[in-house]
């Protein structure tokens, strides 16, 4: 099958009798528990979601419908010339499970090319955000103004039945996938280079090629980082606040582009998303300080104290389920030592993958002191010229949305409910546990 949607479709029905059957079989077994601190504590690590697109290990890091992100590079189809894989690509896995083959992957592009001129009005709104509004704002009010065209909301309106739910919901994805790059493309330019628009090249050049291109990069390794990039950021299972939050808004059949929006919110926070900027700043901060003084471990050591006795967290480290170095860092790590090994903000990324486990460790609080995917992505950025960092999060976004839609469609396929937990108050737990 070259078309997505049949090599989709085809997928459906048995993945929805496996979980009848498991629900029979195994309806009634504890996933597991939620304690009290849980409970207060972000519910971390209670297993209470199903997710199929991906799956977090503690140790080893993402998989991707089981493919680690090497396998990834391996077996996924790339560019004509490229070294990386194409999200596209990871897209066509993450939705059906399966390795896509080139002939499968050009009739997507060809597809996502012909999908992706901008409705009308979506460019009077970008043009009309407020000067200075920050990028992922100005992305998520693109994608809101983008909702104009939701499938899934004009035949809901009109009346349609549950097992049509995941078609309407894969043209909008397959829309908003199309559309995403050049909104953020657009926002780029608004924002850092005076409204200078270029055209898109969708059809002519791949989606990774075509972002880059439309926001000003042309450089063909340039074109391969953001391929990489694309993938590796696209999906970390769902209990992460920007999968989590896809999933519950669409739970209430909000369309794609509500639910995508409201996970680029919580992107947007600095202990997720937006962590990738964070780290740009505190790199650029820490050769401020360091001023003429050498960069080694005993100066380099020095600041991350300062940092930490500040009431600050160090950005780019820790994980909330991860205790091991992020897979998605040392693929990143991998494409510098090929392509910038001399680089000086490589260099201090290198250094400080040696001063900070160890100065984390010693303060003892946290559970992963390792670096996460965003300790090294600004680092790649800045080489090629892509130097400001508070539009990082925007690229994090328009990756995150391929790998969320993925697996929203899937939540209508497997027509899921409303996500609806019960809480609790204080007082509850008071006399609950008052009387035992
Ligand atoms: N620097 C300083 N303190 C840290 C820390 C860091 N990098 N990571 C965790 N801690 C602290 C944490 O704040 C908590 O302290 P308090 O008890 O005083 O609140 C303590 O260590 C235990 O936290 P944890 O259980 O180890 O981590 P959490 O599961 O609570 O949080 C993160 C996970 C990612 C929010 C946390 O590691 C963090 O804040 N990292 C820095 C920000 C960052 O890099 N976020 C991006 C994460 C990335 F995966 C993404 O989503 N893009």
């Amino acid at each position: 099958e070259q078309d997505l949607k049949a090599a989709f479709a085809a997928k459906v029905p048995a993945m929805t009798a496996d979980i009848k059957e498991i629900k029979e079989k195994f309806g009634d077994q504890v996933l597991g528990t939620c304690t009290v601190t849980q409970a207060y504590g972000g519910m971390r690590s209670v297993k209470a979601m199903t997710y199929e697109t991906s799956l977090l290990d503690s140790e080893e890091g993402i998989r991707f419908r089981g493919y680690t992100i090497p396998e990834c590079q391996e077996l996924l189809p790339r560019a004509p010339g490229g070294l990386e894989p194409l999200p596209e690509a990871l897209f066509w896995l993450l939705l059906t499970g399966d390795i896509p083959t080139t002939a499968q992957i050009e009739s997507l592009q060809q597809d996502l090319a012909a999908r992706s001129k901008l409705p009308a009005g979506v460019t009077d709104v970008l043009d009309a955000t407020p000067a200075g509004l920050h990028p992922m704002s100005q992305l998520t009010t693109g994608l809101l103004a983008l909702q104009q065209d939701s499938l899934m909301a004009r035949e809901y309106a009109k009346g349609t039945t549950k097992n049509l739910y995941w078609e309407h919901t894969l043209e909008d994805a397959l829309n908003l996938i199309a559309r995403m790059p050049e909104v953020a493309a657009r926002v780029y330019r608004k924002t850092f280079k005076g409204g200078k628009y270029i055209p898109s090249k969708a059809g002519e050049l791949d989606l990774s090629a075509n972002y880059a291109h439309m926001m000003g990069f042309d450089s063909p390794s340039f074109a391969d980082l953001m391929r990489l990039y694309l993938c590796i950021h696209s999906d970390h299972e769902g209990g992460n606040v920007s999968a989590h939050t896809v999933r519950l808004v669409g739970s209430a059949l909000s369309d794609a582009y509500y639910s995508v929006a409201a996970g680029m919110c919580g992107l947007a926070g600095p202990l997720h998303g937006l962590a990738n900027q964070e780290v740009l700043n505190w790199l650029i901060g820490m050769r401020k300080a360091l001023g003429d003084l050498p960069m080694n471990e005993e100066n380099l050591t020095k600041i991350c104290w300062d940092t930490l006795n500040s009431g600050k967290v160090i950005p780019g480290f820790g994980h909330a389920v991860l205790r091991k170095t992020d897979p998605r860092y040392m693929c990143q790590r991998e494409f510098a030592l090929k392509h910038l090994p001399d680089d000086e903000m490589f260099k201090l990324v290198s250094l400080l993958y040696e001063v900070v486990p160890k100065v984390l460790t010693e303060q003892g609080k946290v559970k992963n002191p390792y670096p996460n995917v965003d300790a090294h992505s600004g680092v790649l950025l800045q080489y090629y010229g892509l130097t400001e960092q508070s539009y990082y999060t925007v690229l994090f976004g328009v990756s995150r949305a391929m790998g969320t839609c993925a697996s929203l469609v899937w939540d209508r396929a497997l027509m899921l409910p409303l996500e609806r937990p019960k809480s609790v108050t204080t007082g509850w737990i008071k006399n609950h546990f008052a009387n035992k």
